[in-house]
């Protein structure tokens, strides 16, 4: 992913069609940070294992680009892949952004927020009304970083918009409307009294290993895969409780199958922009966060990991267990489920 393999695909379906900006107007912003060698190549450096943080902001692959945009409403689909640096992006204008989707698809409400907090893996997609400025003008969108990243000069630029003259399709609703209410979920749509059962994790450095729920990667491929830490079944709705109790270090934690909704963070309610399906829940320094979920769709065994990929890699990484009891054949094995065959022709 270092290297640059890393995309986006967009789903559609017609219900954000008829909300959202749609084909130009819809832009993928893929941000990741990189640091090169005299020479160009890409140098590496993970600080022990806890991260690296470059110096150089990319979009799309490309350091800090400039966007030529109409004086009209973009919908922009934010990932953040860079392998351990977190943003906190705002505009240079300090003019709000309408937060409309967030890693699972359509928030129930749309959210109007001055910045927000981004953490690797992390989505969020949102409007940004450039009809209000005078062509000519330059917005930029910047980093105010957070805690633990480690800045450089310009890590605190990602990318700016230079508005044009090109005339607007104003037929195109989509130019001036920011829509309020989107779209329910899954997620969304559960209710804390529904959980059968809550679950306490806790992110923490161990003797020099990431571990997460008391465990590793290493001791799940010892116990040859039959190591997880949940085994809900299929259809359960449980609450996973995380916590780093750690001033010196944040975590975002990628749970594989399910999308979640947050309930809390520190027993407060989540931040605005984080109210929509999530699969990438930002854990801060000193930061516990209740998910609420439902396994549903499939069985099998599914990963839990960090996203600051130095922090997966040294090994911080689980599996946990859907509709399966104890020596049940996993039917998603990835080894026997599709054995490759032979067709003659
Ligand atoms: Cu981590």
């Amino acid at each position: 992913m270092y290297s640059g393999l890393a995309a986006q695909y967009h789903l559609h379906d017609p219900v954000e069609r008829a909300l959202l900006p749609q084909g130009r107007f819809d832009v993928p912003l893929t941000v990741s940070d990189a640091m090169f060698a005299a020479d160009g190549s890409l140098a590496f450096d993970d600080n022990s294992q806890s991260g690296l943080w470059g110096d150089v902001i990319l979009v799309n692959g490309s350091p800090w680009p400039v966007m030529k945009v109409q004086r009209r409403i973009y919908r922009f689909r934010l990932l953040n892949a860079s392998i351990s640096r977190s943003y906190r992006f705002s505009l240079s204008t300090k003019d709000p952004v309408t937060v409309v989707a967030t890693d699972g698809g359509l928030m129930p409400v749309s959210q109007q927020v001055s910045s927000w907090r981004h953490g690797s893996a992390e989505r969020y997609e949102v409007l940004i009304d450039f009809s209000k400025y005078l062509s000519g003008t330059r917005i930029e969108l910047r980093n105010q970083s957070n805690k633990n990243n480690v800045d450089y000069d310009f890590t605190n630029r990602v990318m700016a918009f230079d508005v044009t003259e090109e005339p607007v399709n104003i037929a195109d609703p989509s130019w001036r409307t920011i829509p309020t209410l989107l779209a329910s979920s899954t997620a969304m749509d559960l209710k804390a009294g529904q959980a059968l059962k809550t679950r306490t994790m806790r992110v923490k450095r161990d003797n020099g290993r990431w571990t997460i729920a008391g465990t590793t990667w290493e001791e799940v491929v010892n116990s040859n895969y039959q190591k997880v830490i949940a085994d809900p079944d299929l259809d359960d709705v449980e609450i996973w409780q995380i916590e780093n109790s750690s001033g010196g270090w944040f975590h975002p934690v990628h749970i594989h199958l399910v999308d979640f909704q947050i309930l809390s963070r520190n027993g407060k309610p989540p931040f605005p922009y984080e109210r929509g399906p999530k699969d990438v829940v930002y854990v801060g320094e000193d930061e516990t966060v209740r998910l609420l979920m439902k396994f549903e769709h499939h069985r099998g065994k599914y990963m839990v990991h960090c996203h600051n990929l130095p922090h997966e890699d040294h090994d911080m990484m689980a599996q946990f267990s859907v509709g399966l009891k104890k020596g049940d054949i996993d039917p998603n094995d990835p080894i026997t489920a599709a054995p490759a065959h032979f067709e003659p022709d």
